[in-house]
């Protein structure tokens, strides 16, 4: 037996019980260990006194799923379809008792046992999908066997965790139990299968439900299609779909056969890499230096100055939390309008079922409250300023801010540009100040830049993530720098894309090489969707601070000049009919931009869709180096971490970083060399972009020297 699986007997009147306890911190993944362990107690269970066995996990989950670490490197036999098959097959009765969440090679162990009892909170799930795979020891041959086709193919191509009740219903578990131990359940179940002498009913015999659709090319091709719509040019989704088919078009020795084939191709995939980074990259963000000695401070209640869109979603994200909070705006009429602003987005909840009237009662009347007068947000344990993005507006309020603030509190803002240091210096403790960058809409987006400015307590910081946690975000360390990381970058990709335009190529090819890129919109479609006054009014910004270099964006500003902000006036790069939000094309944006560049002398030279996404990607791949270089992203990971949950970066081609290295970096440098022939000013390659290259190494080697 492996020191990660151990196996005892429990006998009473009832009989004897094996009792199987998968030891194998911290979510007791099916590593070599536990499959070696697996393997000698269904052994040991098959060649003993005992009636039936009960495996389970001890600590905080059942298994969560192959040891995903153990992907890429010679495989360790016995595999785990080989194990699982062998517990499948045992005479006697084999239970599985699951809390947590049983994923994965988790959820094909237990469809492996022979009856499966799980406690009400947990969850089970094939999210192999969402690592570029599919389940690959049975998953997707054994669970339409219990669900039919239909349930399992959804669950295998969403990689959903299903809750218990659920799962219960669909037929995935045999019982669901009140209280919270495992073995508890386990032993209960097992001694219903010794009273009521229930068999070794094996999951691969149950061929009825797969039968049932064997043929039903009306259900796989509907199947088909829906799933090719959302997967938009992830390769795994459509694969799992196939391998859930063949459980009906076949015998299931010959499906897991299919299964196989199909596993080792997606294992093989770039995608399956690339998403596999984005998953351990998530988990890294959260290992900064700040972390490892501060202290959280209390965070039981909020205070958010400012009651627009930020405001609101913002508060609301902290209600969903169960943090109290108290919106604070300049008058009795804005702190009114803020009300609103929060209301609607809690009736929005309600109506999408997302939770129900008494919920949303409870959220708007119990735990929220809003106030004109500043000295509200006295006990507040954190403060966030939402407010105009305006240095002058924001050095005001952190004056009034640390008169009425308490002591310890942490105070934050909200800025997605501005120096914090500065805001920071307009108050007596620089050292409580950070910024907390949300993205809109912030009740729903993931991403939170941590902002650490040079006076930042470590506990300050170490309560920025704590919050993040506590909102179910993910928080990315960052540095003080125009931008931070993400707008940083931002900036570069939008300039190059108004670059190509008054250079020849249509907005409308720009946001179409991007889109079929992977990403959920192009940069004139995201333009049109946040306004595109904003980025005009950031343009006057930077021009009255005497910003130089290539400007670019005359026929933006002559498009905002006409009052076109985009979707929320209905016209801006595209026109939007009827309150749709989806635009048609606007000929007159094409003359716009054609009247810009016969004014400025420009030849229009059209570049084609592999030629603006190799300066597109260019130019987030080189700005992200240097804000790597300049240590405002601790690693290449965290650059990865913001594009994907922050600016809609496909997952499935693991962040920027990532694909610069896929697509290898001296291609990469190649291209800005190429490029710097165009535009010199525009064009010079990061510094550490040149020395990687020189030295042979990657973004990776990068992340791998921090042990992230
Ligand atoms: C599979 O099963 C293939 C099979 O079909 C075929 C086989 C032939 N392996 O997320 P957390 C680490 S594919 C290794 O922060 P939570 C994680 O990196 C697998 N490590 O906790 C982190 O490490 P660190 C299908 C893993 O409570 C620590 O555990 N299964 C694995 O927020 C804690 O994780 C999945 O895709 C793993 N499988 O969430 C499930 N899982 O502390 C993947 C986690 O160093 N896992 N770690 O940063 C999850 O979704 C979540 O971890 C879970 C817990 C919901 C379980």
């Amino acid at each position: 037996m492996s020191e990660a699986v151990s196996y005892e007997v429990v006998s009473d009147e009832a009989g004897a019980i094996a009792v199987i306890a998968i030891d194998n911190p911290p979510v007791n993944a099916a590593s070599h260990a536990v499959r070696e362990g697996l393997a000698a107690a269904a052994a040991r269970f098959a060649a003993d006194t005992a009636q039936v066995a009960v495996i389970y996990g001890k600590g905080r989950t059942f298994i969560a799923g192959a040891d995903i670490r153990e992907f890429g490197k010679p495989m360790q036999q016995p595999g785990l379809t080989e194990v699982i098959d062998g517990i499948e097959k045992l005479d006697k009765p084999v239970v599985c008792a699951i809390h947590g969440t049983a994923l994965g090679g988790g959820l094909e162990t237990a469809l492996s046992c022979h009856y499966r009892v799980a406690i009400k909170s947990a969850r089970v799930g094939l999210p192999e999908v969402n690592l570029g795979l599919c389940p690959g020891a049975g998953g997707t041959q054994r669970l339409p066997r219990l669900t039919g086709v239909e349930a399992a193919a959804d669950i295998v191509t969403s990689g959903r965790h299903v809750p218990a009740a659920e799962a219960l219903k669909i037929g995935i578990l045999d019982a669901v139990e009140d209280g919270d131990d495992p073995l508890e359940a386990g032993i209960a179940f097992a001694r219903r299968v010794l009273a009521e002498k229930l068999p070794a009913r094996r999951t691969c015999d149950e061929n009825d439900k797969v039968e049932a659709s064997r043929g039903n090319e009306e259900l796989f091709g509907a199947l088909r299609e829906r799933v090719k719509k959302k997967a938009k040019g992830q390769l795994s989704p459509q694969l799992c779909l196939e391998a859930v088919i063949a459980s009906a078009e076949l015998p299931f020795t010959e499906g897991m056969a299919r299964e196989r084939e199909i596993f080792m191709e997606l294992m093989k995939s770039p995608q399956r890499e690339a998403l596999i980074h984005a998953f351990f990259a998530e988990r890294a963000v959260r290992k900064v230096p700040e972390l490892e000695t501060g202290k959280a401070r209390p965070l039981n209640s909020a205070a958010v100055i400012g009651g627009g869109t930020m405001g609101s979603g913002i508060t609301v994200s902290m209600l969903f939390a169960g943090l109290p909070v108290t919106m604070i705006e300049r008058d009795e009429e804005s702190a009114a309008r803020g009300r609103q602003n929060v209301e609607k987005i809690l009736d929005d909840g309600v109506r999408r079922g997302k939770f129900d009237k008494a919920h949303r009662d409870h959220l708007a009347n119990d735990l929220y409250s809003v106030s004109s007068d500043i000295d509200s947000l006295k006990d507040a344990d954190i403060v966030i300023e939402a407010a105009f993005e305006n240095m002058g507006v924001k050095k005001d309020l952190f004056r009034q801010i640390d008169k009425h603030a308490k002591q310890g509190a942490v105070l934050a803002s909200n800025t997605s540009y501005l120096n914090i240091n500065e805001i920071a210096a307009a108050t007596d403790r620089p050292q409580d100040v950070l910024g907390l960058h949300f993205f809109s809409p912030a009740h729903v987006m993931r991403l939170l830049e941590i902002v650490v400015a040079d006076k930042t307590d470590v506990d300050v910081a170490t309560t920025g993530f704590a919050l993040a946690a506590k909102l179910k975000k993910v928080g990315v360390r960052a540095g003080v720098c125009d931008g931070f990381i993400g707008n940083r970058i931002l900036e570069r990709y939008l300039s190059i894309a108004s670059y190509m335009v008054e250079d020849g190529t249509s907005p409308y090819d720009i946001d179409r090489a991007v889109l079929n890129f992977g990403y959920p919109m192009g940069p004139n479609q995201m333009g049109d969707l946040a306004g595109l006054d904003i980025g005009y009014a950031n343009r006057t910004r930077k021009r009255e601070e005497g910003w130089k270099g290539r400007y670019a964006a005359d026929y933006m500003d002559r498009i905002a000049e006409l009052g076109r902000y985009g979707q929320k006036t209905g016209r801006g790069f595209y026109i939007y009919e009827d309150g749709s939000r989806v635009g048609k094309q606007d000929p007159e944006v094409l003359e716009i931009i054609d009247q810009v560049r016969s004014e400025k002398g420009i030849d229009p030279r059209p570049l084609d869709e592999e030629a603006i996404m190799r300066r597109y990607m260019a130019a987030i791949i080189n700005e992200g180096a240097r804000v790597v270089e300049e240590g405002i992203a601790l690693r290449p990971l965290d650059v990865d971490v913001t594009m994907l949950f922050g600016y809609g970066f496909p997952r499935w081609r693991g962040g920027p970083l990532k694909y610069a290295d896929m697509i290898g970096l001296d291609k990469v440098l190649a291209d800005i060399r190429e490029f710097e022939n165009e535009d010199a000013d525009f064009w010079k390659p990061a510094k550490l972009l040149v020395d990687l290259v020189g030295r042979g190494e990657n973004f990776d080697s990068l992340n791998k020297a921090t042990n992230a």
